[in-house]
């Protein structure tokens, strides 16, 4: 039998390691533009990328409630990416999304849902309200990020379908498109598509978000294009990128990373700095791109949305 040289589920999150390849990891960055002198170089790559319209971006003003000053620099965010179904070169994802077709694009939603929709973006755009919302986006590889998204509530999309009284929990997958996404091919096996999930009352609150944007614009293909779930309290793998369908049921879901290593990470997966994951320490977190060193807050620093719907259970 062929079995690949590494195990995969040995490196998922490869890049989170020792100390001494976060200091690598730096001069790499650093090296590649990252640094805030290489900042301007990198602006005008970005500029050369259109970013198509997207149907159901709208911009939407920023909630006063969720903004904050400390921004990551637009290129950050759109050129340090999780998509391993491109590539897990971080620097890469960038590059490696062209053949991904985001237009057109539907929604399906279906369930326990008293109006199952498959909905296109342009209707999704029209329907829904959308506001801009500054998180704090923590990755379960003790690397953090804030950005601008723009986006409505994923409570305000549930309403709308109506969910019958047995839906408990909410769960959805990314696009599976192995033609356009070769990071699929090239990782034949993960359990494809990529697929995510929520309890219904993490779905239902405030904070969750369907996002559509980032930076005042579209969301860019690295980012999820063109629907993704934003979930700030939890690491970053819970925010499923480039959402084709969300299906309300009875019985907490599998989910893709729980799946793959369940040692590593699980369907709950809340902010935790007290908790360490088994090979490194949740406690502190780097700041891309800078690299600066913070301390990691319980829930991301949103325990007050949050922190009542896990009392007694500690997850
Ligand atoms: N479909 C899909 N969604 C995904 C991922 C992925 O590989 N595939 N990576 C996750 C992880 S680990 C993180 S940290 C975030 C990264 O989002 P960003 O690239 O916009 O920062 O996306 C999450 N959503
Ligand atoms: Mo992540």
């Amino acid at each position: 039998m062929l079995f690949p040289k590494q195990r995969p589920w040995n490196l998922p999150e490869q890049d989170a390691a020792p100390e001494s390849a976060w200091t690598n990891r730096r001069q790499l960055l650093l090296a590649a533009g990252f640094g805030l002198a290489g900042w301007a170089g990198t602006e005008h790559d970005l500029a050369a990328q259109a970013v198509p319209a997207s149907g159901a971006f709208r911009n939407g003003k920023r909630n006063p409630a969720f903004t904050r000053p400390d921004i990551s620099p637009e290129a950050a965010a759109t050129g340090f990416n999780n998509f391993y179904e491109f590539t897990t070169d971080k620097q890469q994802v960038r590059n490696s999304v062209g053949r991904f077709q985001t237009q057109p694009w539907q929604v399906e939603i279906t369930g326990l849902v008293n109006r199952p929709m498959k909905l296109d973006l342009d209707e999704m755009g029209r329907r829904m309200q959308q506001e801009e919302r500054v998180y704090r986006f923590r990755c379960v590889e003790a690397w953090s990020m804030v950005v601008p998204w723009t986006g409505f509530p994923l409570a305000d999309l549930i309403r709308m379908v109506e969910p019958k009284p047995e839906a408990r929990f909410v769960r959805w997958w990314t696009a599976y498109r192995p033609k356009e996404m070769p990071g699929m091919v090239q990782q034949p096996w993960y359990k494809w598509p990529y697929y995510e999930a929520l309890r219904m009352d993490e779905a239902m609150n405030p904070l969750t978000l369907v996002a559509t944007g980032i930076y005042g614009k579209p969301l860019p293909k690295q980012n999820g294009a063109p629907v993704r779930i934003v979930v700030p309290w939890k690491y970053g793998f819970k925010s499923i990128k480039s959402v084709v369908k969300i299906e309300f049921v009875k019985n907490q879901p599998s989910t893709f990373w729980n799946d793959a290593v369940p040692a590593e990470y699980g369907f709950y997966a809340n902010v935790n700095p007290k908790r360490p994951h088994p090979r490194w320490s949740q406690a502190t977190d780097k700041r891309i791109p800078t690299m600066d060193v913070e301390p990691t807050q319980p829930f991301n620093g949103y325990a007050d949305y949050v922190a009542a719907m896990y009392k007694g259970n500690e997850i």
